[in-house]
């Protein structure tokens, strides 16, 4: 039981993680865990088969001094080192994936029906980096059958905003060896070769490292991704998105990161729902980037 504005919720119960203060969600179509540091999705198991969607590092970090390595990392208000305004930041160095999934967010609104739960979230610090305060975020994530994550944008300014983000989720796999990514065709940018532009195979495997933003064409839109494999389907349903980026940081880099187990890259797959392009916001209007994971 969670109480929030003097109201008792009873799908809704406190957790923790070392020092993090998460929220546990348990209804009748799923269970699953979100911390309140960078609003980060921890674990969500549907009811249906019981099986857990999110890869979370064995070996992660739960004491704020660095992003939590698995789940879903929320990357805004920019992607990777992807600045999409660099005239405030000139010569700074900036953090990697944005300044949200580094901070504390805030419970701003609870919300249980027969069936799902509703938990939005926003963070306690705004403005930042030479982002407007004015420039505002919410995560609302309802818990169901699926597990809808949507990450709004809210320009209260009077001057448009560009953005870059992304909802960086980390799967959960059985074998990356036997994993089948269905949905993602076309032309993609490879970070792993000087960003050159190449054709994905069909089907799409992954063999070796890949790090890949695939852009979104009129033949291309990435709403509907499935991940088949021997044991495992994975479905993911995206919306407001640019491009779909694809990573897997194979061994070497695996154990690299001090955050990684050595073979962690064996289970993991992080498909995200990607802002890559910079996209302008208008005053006044809202954006939303949206992943559904079944
Ligand atoms: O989304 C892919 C990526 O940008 C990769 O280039 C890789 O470095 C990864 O994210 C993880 O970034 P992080 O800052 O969480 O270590």
């Amino acid at each position: 039981m969670y109480t929030h504005m003097n109201t008792q919720y009873s799908t809704v119960s406190t957790g923790d993680r070392e020092q993090l203060q998460t929220l546990k969600v348990a209804n009748r179509h799923c269970k699953a865990e979100i911390a309140l540091f960078g609003a980060h999705l921890l674990s969500f198991i549907p009811n249906s088969d019981g099986k857990e969607r999110l890869w979370l590092s064995e070996t992660a970090t739960f004491d704020k001094s660095k992003p939590i390595r698995g789940g879903v990392p929320i990357c805004w208000p920019w992607f990777g080192g992807i600045y999409p305004d660099l005239t405030a930041n000139k010569g700074r160095k900036l953090p990697p994936h944005g300044f949200v999934r580094t901070q504390d967010w805030r419970v701003i609104g609870i919300e249980e029906t027969p069936e799902s739960t509703i938990i939005t979230l926003s963070p306690t610090q705004l403005g930042l980096y030479g982002f407007s305060n004015n420039l505002l975020t919410y995560l609302e994530v309802t818990f169901s059958e699926k597990c809808s994550i949507k990450l709004s944008t809210k320009n209260k300014s009077e001057q448009p905003v560009k953005i870059t983000a992304a909802l960086h989720t980390y799967f959960n796999i059985t074998d990356i060896h036997h994993t089948k990514i269905m949905g993602v065709e076309g032309r993609y940018i490879d970070k792993t070769r000087e960003n050159g532009i190449f054709e994905q195979p069909i089907p799409y495997l992954i063999g070796s490292e890949t790090d890949r933003i695939h852009l979104q064409d009129e033949d291309n839109q990435f709403e509907f991704i499935q991940v088949n494999l021997q044991h495992d389907k994975i479905s993911i349903e995206q919306h407001g998105h640019d491009s779909v980026v694809i990573w897997n940081p194979w061994q070497e880099k695996s154990k690299a990161m001090t955050d990684m187990q050595d073979n962690g890259y064996l289970n993991m797959l992080c498909i995200e729902a990607s802002l890559t392009q910079g996209t302008v916001i208008a005053a006044q209007e809202i954006h939303e980037l949206v992943q559904i994971i079944g």
